[in-house]
């Protein structure tokens, strides 16, 4: 009883909000928690996985319909363990990890009320979205879920494949929404995600106005609940009068630097989304400064893996990512909680910035020196590598930081400039 009678007067000032069509917007001090994290695990997996092709888009193409969409039927990834794969994330030093709870393909992993088409129907049984919560809940990672308005799947959504644009006119889109809301309240109130990752905007059903209807809902359930763009319509680059949620997404790109409004690239570790056999791997070295160039531009780095069908991760991707960690464990301090800039990420560096710091990031080897523009008012107090040895400058009508022939680190060499100053409050500097 004693809590429905404080929940009242909560819920009376949020449909007023709601009324007033003042839409609750995500408390900037949350957004800010969420940018300090900097690097995150996206996790692409489902039943596809049994097939390797690309999860959503190879139904009806590399596999057909019916096929696919009986795959459940034979799912039953024994080898799962949400433990090792949180552990995974944490030794690379990601912060969060964001999984697809359900892909356009409209399979849920985690055993929802208002569909059949889920996890608890297939051989495996278990509630894999809920495992994984728990699992970051003990390992202090923050749990976030990826949820499509796409789903080719369902028949009230009018479109049902890849390509399809006559619109089945036994759909019902208002029936739709009613049904990804009610998923979403057992979502929220079941494994109170940090973060909703929606896709799967840009398909013709879709409008800004149902974009605006679930966000508000979620917001009512829980305003903390952070929100990606791809609610609303429009580019998923940027934030626009067509966005609806939080922060920006670019994709399979470093997004450009941006001081005003949050972003996060989501890029994959090999090139499909969900696993892949003998998928083409990115290198440590491209890793590492795809991070470092993410968060040069004031960014974060979401990098996807794609589990096997037994429920494991390639153990290529597992050291992959163990030597990400190794390289945050020696210079996080110039990644995790940082800003972007002063100085705009190019190919040969980019800058972050903390404090009395500039990072500068060195991503070529065969350098014996560094030319930076001066900044207006700043003075050097000291130049040297993170990893301790100092450094000979001079500062004329240049930064001019001399470096020895060998550089501590192949994969991202950082030089510390201490300065008279507070960094984050310098301008940019149109390098
Ligand atoms: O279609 C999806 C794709 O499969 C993947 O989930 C990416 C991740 O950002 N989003 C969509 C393509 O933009």
């Amino acid at each position: 009883m004693k809590k429905t009678v404080f929940l009242i007067p909560f819920l009376l000032i949020s449909a007023l909000s709601i009324a007033q069509n003042k839409p609750f917007k995500t408390d900037p001090a949350i957004l800010k928690d969420f940018m300090d994290k900097r690097f995150g695990m996206f996790i692409h997996w489902g039943p596809v996985s049994l097939r390797g092709t690309e999860i959503g888009w190879s139904r009806g193409h590399q596999v057909p319909t019916v096929e696919y969409d009986n795959l459940y039927k034979e799912f039953n990834p024994v080898l799962f363990n949400a433990d090792k794969w949180v552990k995974t994330a944490k030794a690379a030093g990601m912060k969060y990890i964001t999984i697809t709870s359900k892909h356009h393909d409209g399979f849920c992993l985690w055993p929802s009320a208002y569909t059949d088409y889920n996890i608890k129907y297939s051989p495996f049984k278990r509630d894999i979205v809920g495992e994984l919560a728990t699992a970051c809940k003990n390992n202090g990672i923050a749990f976030c879920i990826y949820f499509t308005i796409l789903d080719w799947h369902d028949t009230d959504y009018p479109l049902h494949n890849l390509g399809d644009s006559i619109p089945d006119p036994k759909a019902d889109m208002n029936r739709f929404v009613k049904k990804i809301k009610n998923e979403l309240s057992e979502l929220i109130t079941k494994y109170h995600p940090y973060m909703l990752w929606f896709d799967g905007n840009w398909e013709k059903p879709w409008t800004k106005e149902f974009g605006q209807e679930v966000y508000d809902h979620i917001k009512l359930l829980d305003k903390k609940i952070i929100v990606n763009n791809r609610l609303g319509k429009g580019s998923h680059k940027t934030i626009s009068p067509l966005t609806v949620g939080d922060y920006a997404t670019p994709e399979q790109e470093v997004g450009e630097i941006n001081m005003k409004d949050p972003w996060e690239s989501c890029i994959t570790i090999c090139n499909q989304w969900s696993w892949k056999p003998n998928d083409k791997m990115k290198t440590a070295q491209q890793s590492i400064q795809t991070l470092a160039s993410t968060s040069g531009g004031n960014g974060n780095l979401l990098f996807n893996v794609g589990p096997m069908m037994d429920g494991r991760m390639e153990d290529r991707q597992i050291k992959l990512l163990d030597t990400i960690g190794r390289w945050l464990n020696k210079y996080g301090e110039s990644i995790y909680g940082t800003k972007g800039g002063p100085y705009k990420p190019n190919k040969e560096w980019a800058a972050t910035r903390k404090g009395s710091k500039i990072y500068i990031h060195l991503f070529k080897q065969d350098i014996n020196s560094v030319n930076l523009p001066v900044i207006s008012g700043v003075k050097i107090n000291s130049v040297h590598f993170l990893s301790g040895e100092n450094l000979v400058f001079d500062q004329t009508d240049k930064i001019h930081i001399k470096l020895p022939a060998i550089l501590p680190d192949k994969n991202d060499t950082v030089l510390v400039i201490e300065i008279n100053t507070i960094a984050e409050g310098l301008p940019l500097v149109m390098n």
